[in-house]
């Protein structure tokens, strides 16, 4: 199956701890990854009060389920030190989203796929985009299109998935 990840991190040299989380994705249990994007510096979304996030995404190959994916994603955030604080959308060492697990829809206490909130986050479509900006998300529409609607002020793609 071919799913979609979404990666943030706001705190502690965030490019550091993307590439951090891509070493631990590497290293997953049936998973492969396929395609990385750059990485973005973008500004905060939804709570404003903190620092830029740096983003990207990923198009991985799995064997799991989605919840067992979901659930591997979880242990690597945890095995990186992440906190979870009660403060919504707040500051975090790493956030990994599933972002689309194939053409699936997903409804449960624990997963909703297509993310819920992917289809309004320029964070999100701009570095998807750049790896295909074809994709369709059920339900919202292409990535593309859906990011024509999108305020994409203040959003930098780092010149080398290296250096900030
Ligand atoms: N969950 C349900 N569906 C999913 C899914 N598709 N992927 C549940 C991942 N998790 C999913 O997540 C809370 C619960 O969501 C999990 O227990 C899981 O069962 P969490 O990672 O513990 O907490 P969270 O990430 O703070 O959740 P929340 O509120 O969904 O935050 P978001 O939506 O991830 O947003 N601005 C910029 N520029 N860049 C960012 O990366 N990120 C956020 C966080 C806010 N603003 C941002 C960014
Ligand atoms: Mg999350």
């Amino acid at each position: 199956m071919e799913a979609w990840l979404g990666l943030g991190a706001n705190l502690q040299h965030p490019v550091m701890q993307l590439k951090r989380a891509l070493a631990y994705l590497d290293q997953m249990e049936g998973l492969e990854l396929a395609e990385i994007s750059s990485f973005y510096r973008t500004p905060p979304w939804g709570n404003e009060q903190q620092e830029d996030f740096i983003n990207a995404v990923v198009r991985v190959e799995t064997c799991l389920d989605s919840l067992a994916l979901l659930h591997g994603l979880q242990s690597i955030e945890n095995s990186m030190g992440r906190q979870r604080s009660t403060q919504r959308w707040g500051p975090r060492i790493i956030d990994i989203d599933l972002l689309l697990f194939g053409s699936q829809r997903v409804h449960s206490p624990e997963l909703v796929v297509p993310h819920p909130y992917m289809h309004e986050r320029a964070f999100v479509l701009l570095p998807l985009s750049e790896l295909d900006a074809s994709i369709e998300i059920p339900g919202r529409g292409v990535v593309g299109e859906l990011l024509l609607q999108l305020d994409c002020a203040g959003i930098h793609r780092l010149p080398d998935t290296g250096e900030a």
